[in-house]
């Protein structure tokens, strides 16, 4: 944890009691800080050494708040959040998960019945205790009820986001020790899962000793959990990291054990003893000759196991990807030679939903275009937010405004390398309807509409018939889920689909790493329905265009190819595709 998002979390932490205690104004004050604080982009330890002027100067910080941070760099706490933590004990991360549940609920739940966690608030409702508090109902009571399940099983999973640059670190760090001869990132995160419950590293050697005090001695492990000859694990930023190591000539089939799923390496392990073979961490065997496969680990002629592709190999399989090893009809497809050309991420021409500092992105027109162009875009689309159920003006852009935004981005796209598409990010509302008015809808070339508002139940009718609307090319982050904090509309992703198909419009993958909406399944309903994706960043800074590779490997979990997606196409394949 850096002291930056230290920082971040305690100044929202602040903001989140200040608003339970009834306090107005000041918790806004105080997220607005830690926004600007987690945005910061230079060394944030430099900033806090130089003083509270210094610290002063960073958007929507004041002397108080400054005084706090400086407080927090030098002592490590801050006396104010150390009191109200003390009048609210309360788990106010978990609580929140729950959907419809605020900092203020979780205020009045405590000042009135004593609800710290989870199983506090579960037990309350259970007893029907909340109906009967002020201001609260019996419907707000089954919403709690109904949303607990998705808040309890939140938060045990790390964000694709987060680990995956923990684990460039580690396999980093691994192949620069003399003894590690082949390091590889296994488990889920090799599989691109949207969230991760330990992150597993496999390294072949011929001296695990050596590889494992080097493991343990990694800078960035905040302790060891455990150390032996041919495993261990540490702790970093709350993740667990597993270290496996094995010799050279088991690396392949370890790997390909290590990697998953389960249910995988489950049918693959029946297909190989349907042909008389026998699939293990140590290797593939041939064991038709042998009278009882199961006496030993390391029982027949060894056919494969120094590299994963023998492994398949030995079953006559293709090499299969990763990111479908998830028993979705995989290894059939092998077998048939119909596995999918996947999609890779230098198949990505450009990106077609994004904000800027017209609405609630943090950089200008001109700082996106010359990001895009930077980050090797033959494209970008700026589609900022509409006014609308979910947003509110002032976030949003009026219908007027969008007018005059479009002749501003086609100003300013002349000064850049890249082609530029006009667009807006509208709402769509309860009943489907969107936010914008058809004559400015007209005048833009990408309409993106996407969820914002009442994000609960299902929503597949909803976003059906948004679809029917002319103007509309994409519906971004169709579910509206967060991962690990809103589970988001149901869809019905098959009929979805189909409608996707219908009416022409590309259905997104939102690369963002709290949203990955569509989620991989979802995606491969939309596939085998014939949908066209489409893979934006939603990006409100530059420095997000490269979440682009968490939405590509999302969409080859969904067993995407370069064909199936829109931003795959240059500019020209685009603009036929918009309506
Ligand atoms: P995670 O960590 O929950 O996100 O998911 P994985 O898939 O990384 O699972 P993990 O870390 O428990 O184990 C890594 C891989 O090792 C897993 O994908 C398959 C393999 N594996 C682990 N335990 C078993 C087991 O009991 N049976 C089988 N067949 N494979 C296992
Ligand atoms: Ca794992
Ligand atoms: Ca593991
Ligand atoms: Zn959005």
């Amino acid at each position: 944890m850096t002291l930056k998002q230290d920082v971040a979390d305690r100044l929202e932490e602040m903001a989140n009691l200040l608003e339970a205690d009834g306090v107005e104004y000041k918790p806004n004050a105080y997220r607005r800080a830690a926004e600007s604080v987690r945005e910061y982009p230079g060394s944030f330890e430099a900033l806090v050494e130089e003083g509270e002027d210094a610290v002063n100067e960073l958007d929507h910080v004041g002397d108080a708040i400054s005084a706090k941070i400086v407080e927090y760099a030098e002592t490590g706490e801050i006396e104010e959040l150390t009191e109200i933590r003390e009048r609210y004990p309360v788990d106010m991360a978990a609580l929140l998960r729950v959907e419809g549940v605020g900092p203020k609920t979780v205020g009045t739940l405590y000042d009135e019945l004593g609800v710290e966690t989870l199983e506090d608030l579960e037990s309350a409702a259970r007893a029907g205790e909340i109906q009967n508090v002020k201001g609260f109902g019996a419907k707000t009571e089954q919403n709690i009820l109904d949303n607990l399940e998705f808040a309890k099983s939140a938060g045990e999973r790390t964000l694709l986001g987060d680990a995956r640059p923990v684990a460039d670190s580690v396999v980093a760090y691994l192949e620069s020790v003399d003894a590690a001869e082949s390091v590889e990132v296994a488990g889920s995160l090799r599989r691109w899962r949207a969230t991760i419950g330990d992150v597993d590293v496999l390294v072949g050697t011929e001296d695990g000793e050596a590889v494992v005090d080097a493991f343990t001695d990694w800078d960035e492990a905040d302790n060891v959990i455990e150390a032996g000859t041919e495993k261990a694990a540490v702790r970093t930023d709350g993740l667990r990291v597993d270290l496996r190591v094995v010799v050279p000539d088991e690396f392949g089939s370890a790997l390909q054990y290590f990697t998953g799923s389960k249910d995988h390496n489950v049918r693959l392990r029946n297909y190989a003893i349907e042909r008389g073979m026998k699939l293990n961490e140590y290797g593939a065997f041939d064991v038709s000759n042998v009278d009882d496969p199961d006496s030993g680990q390391r029982v027949g002629d060894r056919i494969g196991g120094s590299t994963e592709e023998s492994m398949y190999e030995a079953l006559d399989l293709p090499w299969i990807p990763p990111e479908l090893r998830e028993d979705r009809g995989e290894i059939r497809a092998a077998a048939d030679g119909d596995l999918p050309d996947l999609l890779e991420e230098d198949d990505i021409r450009g990106d077609l939903h994004n904000h800027t500092d017209w609405s609630d992105g943090n950089e200008t027109i001109e700082e996106m275009l010359a990001g895009a162009a930077e980050f090797g875009h033959d494209y970008l689309c700026i589609s900022d937010h509409a006014t609308g159920p979910g947003v509110v003006g002032g976030v949003g852009v009026e219908d007027e405004d969008l007018l005059e935004q479009a002749d501003a981005v086609r100003e300013a796209a002349e000064d850049v390398d890249i082609e530029v598409f006009t667009g807006v990010e509208a709402n769509i509302a309860a009943d489907g309807s969107i936010s914008v008015a058809d004559e400015v809808l007209d005048e833009l070339d990408v309409v993106v509409a996407s969820p914002h508002a009442a994000l609960d139940g299902d929503g597949t009718d909803r976003i059906i018939e948004a679809m029917q609307h002319p103007a509309v090319d994409i519906i971004g982050h169709p579910t509206g889920r967060l991962l690990n904090q809103r589970k988001g509309l149901d869809i019905d992703p098959e009929r979805l689909a189909e409608a996707a198909v219908e009416h022409d419009v590309a259905l997104e993958i939102n690369s963002n790493p709290h949203r990955l909406d569509l989620s991989g399944s979802a995606v491969k309903y939309a596939i085998d329905a014939g949908a066209t994706i489409a893979i934006n960043t939603d990006s409100h800074r530059t420095a997000t265009f490269e979440y682009i590779r968490y939405g590509v490997h999302t969409a080859r979990r969904g067993w995407a190819e370069a064909a199936d997606v829109l931003n795959a196409r240059d500019a020209e394949g685009v603009r036929e595709f918009l309506h």
